[in-house]
């Protein structure tokens, strides 16, 4: 028996997941909502509040406490973790972790007192921005001024220079707090803060997420210098070195062999962000095929078969885990956009799908929503800008039905109207995230773009890829092994787009970017 644990650290919740290699099967699938089960960090949704909307920073300790619980419910599930032949896993990207002390010089955590009261003097900033936040228009701005422009930013990384990036991020704080950016000796990301408290000791970033910083040299995978130091003073020296993803971070602290059970020696592999690790969990690391991830943010990615870049400016390159790159269109208005339509319809998830499938038509009755109720990021918006065209019923916000099939019909042909750069075939779509699991979700996928859709047994694609790439990294397991029997897709599942419903949402999709244009005229950010 080989154990293999992938570990998801998202916005939302930590999740793990544990595959047994020889035996062929998933032999735990277990998450912590940070909402539920730690609600004295105040997050109902995985972020603290805040005024402005532009503002999104989370508690470092949250995920360090979700952690051990999470470590804890798989003991307590009878999992024996003793059996666990590697570990790997990813984290939400962009989100940066700052610290006064190198975790190499305090890793070596004590199993009497709780891990987080051992991080908590280790932070030089008490809170992590996020990939939600968009305060950083001003650094975005200075950064791309020094580097010489969109262009040369783009060449050298990939992206234009982004407000969730953690570059930008990074700049905004040694601006705003210049003694506490002098006390920070170590700037993590998400996932490689959780990999380095797992091997008691700095863990380096992975070309997969550390490409979302507007740091890293896509034609090297170094830290490009003159991005460095057009960030942050000192910046240079404060970074864990970027590294292929099947790198392996060292072995489990003797913390999680002493409380948790683990073996001692257990591999730690380099975690990568939740989209590149998701590629792999998807089975799709290879060119050619598309994938739509439904969760807090929507994402719509795949493997490059040769290197592009997304002329409007909202796309990005990031590593593929497997080697070479992968394109991504990142939309902030997923889950939480859909959420908040059912809440206001009173409807819970089957009701939702029924009100897609059974009560609305494509093309909603002329009806539209532009569903942005947090600033957005395809297309760039700064402020929340939900806006209503239709029935009068549907304006007024009466008509619940109508508005679940508005939010679903708007985010799926956002997707096809900004993912065409990516320029892989769409006639195939792999789908993953709690999203995936809604027939109406799938059914106006389908039908907007003309493909049959197809989604994933596991709705974790993240967690999984940090399964399969520890096993991979560890074992020497092949790719296609691992994807043949782990990240089948679920064919009873399947759907097929209508095709007599294609002339529907052709003509939806230029009502669409007409709206769009003239909201993205009066709210764009201020570069
Ligand atoms: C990708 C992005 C989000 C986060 C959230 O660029 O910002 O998808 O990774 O999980």
């Amino acid at each position: 028996m080989a154990y293999f644990l992938g570990l998801d650290s998202s916005t939302q919740s930590l999740s793990a997941l544990i595959v047994d290699t020889d035996g062929g099967k998933v032999v735990a699938d277990k998450s912590v909502v940070f909402g539920q089960r730690l609600p004295q960090y105040r997050s109902p949704h995985g972020f603290l509040a805040s005024d402005d909307p532009k503002l999104r920073h989370s508690d470092p300790l949250m995920w360090v406490e979700a952690l051990e619980l999470l470590l804890g419910d798989l003991r307590a599930g009878g999992v024996d973790l003793g059996r666990i032949r590697g570990v790997s896993g990813a984290g939400q990207q962009h989100g940066s972790v700052y610290l006064g002390r190198r975790i190499d010089d305090a890793g070596n955590w004590s199993a009497a007192l709780p891990l987080a009261d051992q991080v908590r003097p280790l932070l030089s900033r008490a809170t992590a921005p996020i990939w939600m936040d968009s305060s950083t228009s001003a650094e975005c701005a200075e950064i791309t001024r020094a580097a010489g422009g969109d262009d040369r930013m783009v060449a050298i990384t990939g992206s234009v220079a982004i407000e969730r990036f953690t570059g930008p991020q990074i700049r905004k704080f040694a601006k705003h707090d210049p003694a506490a950016w002098e006390r920070t000796v170590e700037v993590h990301l998400v996932s490689s803060f959780v990999a380095s408290l797992l091997a008691g000791k700095t863990a380096p970033i992975d070309f997969g997420d550390g490409a979302g910083m507007n740091l890293l040299e896509l034609s090297t995978g170094r830290w490009n210098p003159k991005l460095l130091d057009a960030t942050a003073p000192g910046l240079d020296r404060k970074l864990p070195a970027p590294v292929p993803s099947a790198t392996p971070v060292g072995t489990i602290a003797e913390y999680f062999v002493a409380k948790y059970g683990f073996a001692a020696g257990t591999p730690v592999v380099a975690f990568s962000g939740d989209n590149p690790s998701s590629l792999v969990g998807m089975g799709a690391t290879r060119p050619g095929t598309a994938v739509v991830s439904l969760g807090t943010s929507d994402t719509m990615f795949a493997a490059m078969a040769a290197p592009r870049t997304d002329p409007r400016g909202y796309g990005n390159v990031f590593g593929n885990p497997a080697g070479g790159f992968m394109a991504l269109q990142c939309f902030a208005n997923g889950s939480l956009a859909r959420e908040e339509i059912a809440k206001r319809a009173g409807l819970d998830w089957q009701e939702f799908a029924a009100a897609i499938l059974d009560d609305t038509k494509p093309g909603n009755g002329g009806n539209l929503l532009l569903p942005y109720f947090v600033p957005e990021i395809t297309p760039r918006l700064s402020a929340p800008a939900p806006r209503w065209f239709g029935s009068d019923r549907f304006v007024a916000g009466k008509d619940g039905a109508a508005a679940a099939r508005a939010v679903v019909e708007a985010q799926a042909l956002s997707m096809r109207l900004h993912g065409d750069w990516i320029g892989e075939a769409t006639d195939r779509i792999l789908v993953t995230g709690g999203g995936s699991k809604n027939p109406g979700i799938l059914k106006v996928l389908a039908d907007v773009f003309q493909a049959e859709i197809l989604p994933l047994r596991v709705s974790n694609s993240s967690a999984l890829g940090g399964a399969l790439r520890a096993a991979q990294a560890v074992e020497g397991r092949a790719w296609e092994e691992l994807y043949k029997t782990f990240a089948a897709p679920d064919f009873d599942r399947r759907v097929a787009g209508d095709p007599g419903i294609k002339v529907v949402y052709d003509q939806l999709a230029g009502q669409l970017k007409e709206r769009l244009a003239a909201v993205v005229a009066e709210n764009a950010p201020n570069r």
